[in-house]
């Protein structure tokens, strides 16, 4: 009707994301453009990981294929999407990925922007082969000084100072979702006409109802885990009708929970040395993901205090992570004190 606005207009992440720039009278439009810059590569990637078990019968990976092409393993694929699509835009000033043991500076003669970017390209690519949900992680951060060259200790900021935080998940659907700091937002992939819509706006986390961890490591966990386990199964006054659920794909797990409720949580523990100070990535899994969470309702721990305050030292380093409802976060912490010393 003449006059009247539209009850359910349809919100593209293009019209969403330059809406909230309007928070920021100072915004360029560049971390704008960033996080659409991302989206695309979240619709390119998805487009693969849903040919990913023809891999064996058109050419095995990192191998030559008929047509004489390399056929690229999913995680390198996805890593060198997410680059290809940023690293010539003159938005970003550096990029750092799990695939990567050193930063990416701007290849010359692209022009260097002003923020740095995080990224785990495929997390729990070990699903891959069985068919089962894997994501993209991302983190972006200002860097912190203006021109020369870009230094490895630039990425060295706690997650306090991410100006934008999001996943990308390739489940039964793709979605993007991200905060800039006004709360999160997710866009289901509508694949007919190739665009992402805005579908979850402003989500809040829920009561928990689910819990997320390798139970088949709990004999390596210290005592306070332990026992924060026993609290979530219903034991001893813990809490009651909790489900568990755990995919091993940390996007899919932590999505799950976001939107349903819940606690993820990947321990330091006693198996491996590798794990010895958790398993997950500070910079570009934990941190990112803690930024969504407190945006979202909820927080993010390393069991002692909140991850978004831990400056990395390295870019690849490690940190227990509890990551979910407040209540039950908060909980963990108070075990892991009284019991662990
Ligand atoms: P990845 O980045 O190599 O995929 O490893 C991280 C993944 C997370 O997605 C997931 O939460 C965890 O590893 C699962 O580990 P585990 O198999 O030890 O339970
Ligand atoms: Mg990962």
């Amino acid at each position: 009707m003449a006059g009247q606005a539209d009850p359910s207009p349809i919100i593209t992440i293009e019209r969403h994301i330059l809406d909230e720039q309007a928070f920021h009278p100072e915004a360029t439009g560049v971390l704008t453009n960033i996080l659409y810059d991302l989206a695309l590569a979240g619709k390119v990637i998805a487009s693969k990981t849903t040919r990913a078990g023809l891999a064996e019968i058109l050419g095995r990976t990192e191998d030559v294929n008929v047509q004489g092409e390399t056929v690229l393993k999913l995680d390198r694929f996805a890593d060198l999407t997410v680059t290809r699509l940023t690293d010539h835009t003159g938005r970003l000033a550096g990029l750092a990925s799990e695939e990567n043991a050193d930063f990416l500076p701007i290849p010359a003669p692209y022009p260097m922007g002003k923020y740095l970017l995080v990224f785990d390209p495929l997390d729990g690519s070990s699903n891959v082969d069985f068919n089962m949900p894997v994501g993209t992680i991302f983190g972006i951060y200002k860097r912190k000084r203006e021109g020369g060259p870009v230094t490895e200790e630039e990425f060295f900021q706690p997650g306090r100072n991410l100006a934008a935080a999001g996943y990308i998940a390739y489940g039964t659907s793709t979605m993007f979702v991200y905060t800039a700091g006004h709360g999160v937002h997710g866009f289901t992939l509508d694949p007919s006409v190739g665009e992402f819509l805005l579908s979850h706006p402003n989500i809040a986390m829920p009561a928990a109802k689910y819990f997320s961890v390798n139970l088949g490591y709990q004999r390596f966990w210290s005592r306070g885990v332990q026992r924060f386990t026993e609290y979530l199964q219903g034991r001893e006054g813990g809490v009651q009708g909790l489900s568990l659920r755990y995919i091993g794909t940390l996007v899919s797990d932590f999505h799950r929970n976001l939107l349903a409720g819940g606690v993820f949580y990947y321990p330091a523990d006693t198996k491996d040395p590798r794990t010895a100070r958790g398993k997950l990535r500070l910079l570009y899994e934990a941190a990112p993901l803690a930024f969504v969470a407190e945006q979202a309702g909820g927080y993010a721990s390393d069991g002692r205090g909140p991850i978004l305050d831990v400056t990395p030292s390295s870019l690849h380093q490690r940190t227990p992570l509890f990551i979910g409802n407040k209540d039950l976060i908060l909980k963990v912490e108070e075990f892991i004190r009284g019991l662990d010393g």
